[in-house]
């Protein structure tokens, strides 16, 4: 019987027509997968294009905006794009085990992966900086977790110096396999909307997620499914602005912990990208994020990761910018329930706790008598 880890691209398994077979077998034809890439999936991509009217609004003139949650991808983020790519092609080569440094999504995802493809997953990541569901995660899908006393830019540097030496397949975005992947979100925002958008704002950490739209976008239109590209719009958390800044940040900081990168493994083609697209990477500060994060969640019902917010944060700064009549898509990168404790904190809202179990009492805690 064939199973899906054991099928080819060209033969996914044989389910009914409204089965989605997850994002390599969907979009083979544009990846390079063969029919003897043994694919590990989970049924990643597919994430729903959420119209957002709040925050259209804000914008103070008539335009579209919408949401690609990617925080509905199976492990909570837009990595499992990558990772059904890098760990399915890492497969093919013979590897049997893989690593990653991380801020939390990446493991979550390789450890995923790693465990539907029946292979050892070692993740090394910040000591304390990662967020609590994405360590939940991380834990369940079987790990090997390594924390260091230092940030995700020494991470990343120990892991490309141990896999020169170590039979285990790299699975970062340096890792091209995982780029591939990722850039089928472009390609289902164009297919959901008909056409490119005229903005894609989107959290910008390591850049390689907005190198992979604008390869997505470049590819569509090269190929006449799309008669135009976006603006790309990219946004750091002011702490860890590298980019923005030119240059290293030795100490990065925010509260968007996934975005918390001082060095940009894709720096120098995520530049390229912008600048051919007519946008432009800026920095948000983390009271920006944050109030994006909360409008998200109370006036559009979406609730993301802080990261994540960074897209809505950025389009609010640039919104004098935005085009009368503009289509904007936001990338919403990762599921709020990856970070709990940053939404307790800071949702601005508090439960009634300790309230008598009778009407008289509940109708007054409704602020109802
Ligand atoms: C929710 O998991 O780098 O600019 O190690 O988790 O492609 O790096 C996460 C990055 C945005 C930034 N939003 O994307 C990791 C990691 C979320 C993220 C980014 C990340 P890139």
């Amino acid at each position: 019987m064939l199973t899906l880890s054991e099928s080819g691209p060209l033969s996914p398994p044989q389910l009914g027509s409204r089965h989605w077979p997850g994002l390599i077998h969907h979009y083979a034809q544009w990846l390079p997968v063969t029919d003897a890439t043994p694919v590990v999936s989970l049924c990643e991509g597919n994430t729903p294009l959420i119209a957002a009217p709040a925050i259209a609004k804000r914008m103070g003139k008539p335009c579209e905006v919408y949401l690609k949650y990617d925080g509905l991808n199976p492990t909570g983020s837009f990595k499992d794009r990558g990772m059904t790519m890098a760990v399915s092609k890492a497969k093919e080569a013979g590897a049997s085990a893989i690593i990653c440094a991380s801020t939390g999504n990446t493991s979550a995802a390789a450890a995923a992966y790693a465990a539907q493809g029946n292979m050892k997953a070692y993740v090394v990541i910040p000591d304390g900086y990662v967020a609590k569901g994405k360590l939940a995660q991380t834990l369940m899908y079987g790990a090997e977790i390594i924390a260091i006393k230092d940030n995700f830019d020494k991470a990343l540097a120990m892991v490309r110096q141990l896999t020169e030496k170590y039979p285990v397949a790299l699975v970062n975005s340096v890792n091209r396999y995982r780029l591939e992947g990722q850039k089928t979100a472009a390609f289902e925002v164009v297919d959901s909307l008909g056409d490119a958008p005229d903005w894609l704002c989107i959290p910008v950490g390591n850049a390689g997620n907005i190198t992979a739209y604008w390869m997505g976008f470049c590819h569509y239109y090269q190929h006449k499914k799309a008669t135009r590209r976006p603006r790309m719009m990219g946004f750091e958390a002011e702490g860890s602005a590298a980019i923005v800044r030119n240059q290293v940040i030795e100490h990065p900081e925010t509260i968007a912990t996934a975005i918390r990168i001082g060095n940009p493994a894709s720096w120098v083609r995520a530049k390229a990208s912008y600048q051919a697209s007519h946008g432009t990477i800026d920095s948000v500060t983390d009271d920006e994020i944050l109030d994006a994060y909360r409008l998200l969640a109370r006036s559009c019902g979406v609730f993301c990761e802080p990261a994540s917010a960074a897209s809505v944060a950025g389009l609010l700064k640039y919104r004098d910018q935005v085009p009368a009549h503009a289509r904007i898509v936001c990338v919403l990168t990762g599921n709020g329930l990856k970070d709990p404790e940053t939404a307790i904190l800071h949702s601005h809202a508090q439960i009634q706790t300790g309230v008598e179990p009778d009407l008289k009492s509940i109708v007054k805690a409704m602020g109802m008598d």
